[in-house]
Parts: structure tokens; C-alpha cells; sequence
């Protein structure tokens, strides 16, 4: 296949790994801490995981324990979810490390995501394979999928196919239900006596993958400095044109830690975090009745344009559309009609007010199918222009606003060097916790906050950052969803800054991702993980 440019350069670059893994598989060995607890609901987690709950936390350093696992190891691997950039880069790790271990070892990728393990359908991943993709974006090599692995018949279905494999470990590259969905596998596998251990890889842009022991979930960094690139570039515009408002929604499924990491790289006039919106209760008509306020007085000090940025999941925060949701999802769970004339008849008086309310073209968007989760499809509602229309209401035709949506620009960009070496460094980890004979465990890496050196390569057991939610109505264990803390040191920083960025530019360009240059702007890790984990700006 034919590469640019920067493709042939970005080939030879050799991620950097924490010094453990530097000295080899050979030359490890692995610290385990105290017994686990889950986040919350101990007792009905413990019920359904009973052999991998209290599992502890463990380190790998340098040492001579031998693996309890001889070589040559046989590994799957699935990309399960939404692209996140950096994929690839965990499957080189994975491959490197197995080979490493023993170069005999195989690597299987089941191809379309979960559904390839329970399909059966997967290629062996070889040098040529792995070599095509080393540090670039996408997961086009295996591609992924949003399937569920649910039901007994499907759990049974994969136990099946990684014992025709063979297969020593499975691993399940995904944010938190696909990581919920590996928990589910290793108990099961457990369980029926499998031999494969199941090993999970924290991946989401969104973020909110993440806990006291996972630092930060891969793809974020990349994917929030394309995106911020790019607000910069708009600031620059609506600066020098001089007559447009720009209203930008970012991916995040529900967390705003993607818009809150973009405001704090690009500094607009305003920046919405929906855990703010909803603590405060913050409804419809009093947002746009802030922006409204900030466009007045920047028109005021002759600056009639600016920048907006809306998180995606700022639908699901505003405290009467919450309400809404819920009841058009128990609506459409039930069978309900999905023509909103019909649907509007069944809801309850307040939500049909606001229903009623609301454009046309939205109130199709909340009716469109949900997704496997039984999710709304946020990236499909338009809220900035909801926005819009609903400031244009009160301020008439002297505001000029353009809508914008970042999301699929960023998610299979070319891994960032903190990406490159982070996801290198997660996928190395997963075929050692194999090789010592670990599953139910998430390949994790801590003080991401420093240089690669002072990095630390760790399992975190998943059972330890579960808890229990209601989802279809059933009380079930999940993965807690991480969201933005109203409390933290990288939301109050933002807190105190963000008046001065309204009526006054303080806008910032950080231009494109460097990847070669001075370190300063070739490594910086994420600007919100930095300061939640050092304190310092
Ligand atoms: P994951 O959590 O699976 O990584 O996906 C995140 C995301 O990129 C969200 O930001 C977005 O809402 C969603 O995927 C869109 O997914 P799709 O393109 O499948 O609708």
C-alpha cells in the first residue's frame, strides 16, 4: 500500500515503554498490592464475579520470577466500540510482546469487533500486518464493532472458538461496556474451566474510562488536540472576519471531558460542561439566556462574533430533556410509536410541553433507533443547533452563527507521541499478565502524568472499578462512567479562568500535533489529566 510522506517516517518510530518492560520479558517480575474492592455494591459483585472479586492490583518491575506460562503463547484480540487513535499500536505491543516471550508465539485479530470472537472470524496477524500498521491511526486492521456478548448461547459460543484456537489469552480492547462485557467472558471462562485468560485495554476519546488506578483511557490526548487544532484555527477566523459566532458540539458521549481538555487548550468565549448544567439545574432557556448575555456584551465591545463549544452529551444534563429522554426511551422500549405527533399524545404534560417545544428536525433525532446499550444516539442529535435557534429567538437576525460537529475527525488521526507510546506500552503489558497466568484484569499504566521513564506498568483488576446500575430496567454490575468532577483541580482551574476568555480574545492556537521538534511540544500529555494528577497548569 502506498504511504505519504509522513507515513514512511512515522513507521520507524519505536514507542517508548516504562523501564520494566525495557529490561525484558525475562527479567520481570510481578508485585502484587492488597486484596481489591469494588467502587460501590460490594456484596452483588461479589455474587456475580465470586472468583475474581478482591483480586489485587499489580506492578511489574524488574526481577527473575518465571512466568507460570511457558511460551509460545497463542493470543486474540478484538477492538470492540468507536475508533479511538492508537489501536493499532496496542496490537503491535501485544504482537512485539509475544514474540518477545517467544518467538514462536501466534497473534489472532477477530475481525468487526466482539462479534468475530463469537462468529469465529479472525486472521492471524503476522510481521507484514503488524508492520503495515505500526503508529498509525485507525483500526482498519481488524476493524471493531458495537455487538454485546449477552447471551449464555454467544458467552458459550467464544469459550468455544478460543479453545479450537487455543488461545492462552483473549484480549478486549474497549472503553467501559466492552471492558464490563471482558469481566463478564473471564468469569465465564473461569467458570467452565477455559484455559484462555481474558485481559482487558482501556480505550474510549471520550475519557471517562478512567479511575484512581486508570489514569487516562488511550485516544483522548490524540483525538482532543485535533480538535483543538482546529478551534483554534475557527477562533482565528471569527476573529478575523469579525461576524460570525461559531457554535462547536464535540464528541463525548455523555462526559464533557473532551470539551473541558479543547476549552482549556483553546480558551473560547464559552465552553458548557453538562455535569455542571445538570448540578446546577441549569435548564434550556437559562443556557441560552447566558450565551446571550456573553454575545451582548462582546457585541457591546465591538466584538460581534465568538466561539462556543457544546459537549455532545449536554442533551442528556439539561434537567427537562433528562426527564424527556427517559420517558420517550421507556416509550420506544415498550414499542411505542416513533412519529412524534403520536408519540407526543403519550408523554406526560411537562415533557410534552418541552417535546412540543422543540424543532422538528429534533424531536426525529430523540426518536431515532437507540443504540445496543439502549443509548439515544447523542452524536446524532444536533444540539448546537438547538442552540442556536433558541439564542436567534431572543437576539433576531443581527446574530450570525455557523454550527459545527467534531468527532470522526479526531478518532483515527495519527496517534499523538503520548498515544503511540501509551497504547504500545498498554499492549506490551497484556501478553506478560498473560504469561503470568492472570484474567478479569485491565492492563493499566501509572504516573502518565511524567516522562515514559517514570512510567509504571500495572493490571488493575476490573471487578475494582465496578459497580452496580439499573440499564433495561435490571439492576446490573458495570464499569462506573467516569464524568467530569465539579470538584476537581482541572474543572476549577477552568472555573476561575473562563470569565476572563468571554469578552476579551484570550483565544490560544495550539496548531498541529508535533510529532518530531522539542519535547515540549512533541510529548505533552493531556492538559486536564495533568492537572487532576499534579495539581500544576
Ligand atoms: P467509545 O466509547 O466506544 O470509544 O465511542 C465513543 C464515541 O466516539 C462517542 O464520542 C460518540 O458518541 C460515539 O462514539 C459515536 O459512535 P458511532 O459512530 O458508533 O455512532
Amino acid at each position: 500500500m502506498q504511504r505519504s510522506p509522513l507515513e514512511q517516517q512515522r513507521a520507524a518510530y519505536r514507542p517508548r515503554v516504562p523501564r520494566a518492560l525495557a529490561a525484558g520479558a525475562g527479567h520481570l517480575d510481578l508485585e502484587a498490592g492488597p486484596a481489591s474492592r469494588p467502587v460501590a455494591d460490594a456484596e452483588e459483585i461479589r455474587q456475580q464475579f465470586p472468583s475474581a472479586i478482591g483480586a489485587p492490583g499489580l506492578r511489574f518491575v524488574e526481577g527473575d520470577a518465571a512466568p507460570v506460562r511457558k511460551g509460545p503463547l497463542a493470543v486474540g484480540v478484538v477492538l470492540s466500540g468507536g475508533q479511538a487513535p492508537g489501536g493499532h499500536n496496542v496490537i503491535a505491543g501485544i504482537y512485539d510482546g509475544l514474540k518477545e516471550i517467544d518467538p514462536a508465539s501466534r497473534l489472532f485479530g477477530f475481525l468487526g469487533g466482539p462479534k468475530g470472537i463469537f462468529t469465529g472470524v479472525q486472521r492471524e496477524l503476522d510481521d507484514a500486518a503488524i508492520d503495515a500498521v505500526r503508529n498509525t491511526g485507525g483500526f482498519d486492521l481488524i476493524r471493531s464493532g458495537r455487538d454485546k456478548i449477552e447471551t449464555e448461547e454467544q458467552l458459550e459460543a467464544c469459550r468455544k472458538v478460543c479453545g479450537e484456537l487455543g488461545l492462552d489469552g483473549l484480549v478486549v480492547i474497549g472503553g467501559d461496556d466492552s471492558n464490563t462485557n471482558a469481566a463478564v467472558l473471564a468469569e465465564h471462562f473461569a467458570s467452565r474451566g477455559s484455559s484462555t485468560r481474558v485481559i482487558g485495554v482501556p480505550k474510549t476519546i471520550d475519557g471517562d474510562l478512567r479511575a484512581e488506578a486508570v489514569e487516562m483511557s488511550f485516544g483522548f490526548d490524540t483525538a482532543t488536540k485535533v480538535y483543538s487544532e482546529l478551534i483554534g484555527n475557527i477562533c482565528r477566523d471569527a476573529r478575523s472576519a469579525g461576524k460570525y459566532w461559531h457554535f462547536i458540539k464535540l464528541m463525548g458521549r455523555s462526559a464533557s471531558h473532551v470539551t473541558l481538555e479543547c476549552a482549556l487548550r483553546t480558551q473560547p468565549n464559552l465552553a458548557l460542561i453538562g455535569e455542571e448544567v445538570q448540578a446546577q439545574g441549569t435548564t434550556l432557556e437559562a443556557i441560552a439566556a447566558q450565551v446571550v448575555d456573553v454575545v451582548k456584551a462582546r457585541k457591546e465591545a465591538g466584538r460581534n462574533y465568538g466561539v462556543c463549544l457544546v459537549p455532545e452529551g449536554l442533551i442528556e444534563f439539561i434537567p427537562e430533556m433528562r426527564v424527556l429522554i427517559d420517558e420517550i426511551n421507556h416509550l420506544l422500549a415498550e414499542g411505542g410509536d416513533a412519529e412524534p405527533v403520536a408519540l407526543a399524545a403519550k408523554l406526560s404534560d411537562e415533557s410534552a410541553r418541552v417535546f412540543r417545544g422543540l424543532p422538528r428536525k429534533i424531536q426525529e433525532q430523540l426518536l431515532a433507533d437507540r443504540d445496543s446499550h439502549g443509548n439515544v444516539q447523542v452524536s446524532l442529535i444536533e444540539t448546537e443547533s438547538l442552540l442556536i435557534e433558541t439564542v436567534r429567538e431572543r437576539l433576531g437576525g443581527g446574530f450570525k452563527a455557523h454550527k459545527h460537529f467534531f468527532g470522526y475527525e479526531g478518532r483515527c488521526s495519527t496517534p499523538s507521541n503520548f498515544d503511540a507510546d501509551y497504547t504500545y506500552t498498554l499492549g506490551r503489558i497484556a501478553p506478560l499478565l498473560v504469561a503470568f497466568d492472570k484474567t478479569g484484569y485491565m492492563c493499566a499504566v501509572s504516573n502518565l502524568s511524567h516522562p515514559v521513564d517514570r512510567w509504571e506498568a500495572c493490571g488493575v483488576p476490573l471487578t475494582s472499578l465496578m459497580n452496580m446500575e439499573t440499564r433495561h430496567g435490571h439492576r446490573k454490575p458495570v464499569i462506573r462512567k467516569a464524568l467530569v468532577e465539579l470538584d476537581s483541580p482541572s474543572f476549577t482551574h477552568f472555573r476561575d479562568a473562563r470569565e476572563s476568555w468571554q469578552v476579551e480574545d484570550r483565544y490560544l492556537y495550539p496548531g498541529p500535533i508535533q510529532l518530531f521538534g522539542p519535547a515540549e511540544v512533541t510529548d505533552e500529555a493531556p492538559r486536564t489529566m495533568v492537572l487532576d494528577r499534579t495539581g500544576k497548569a
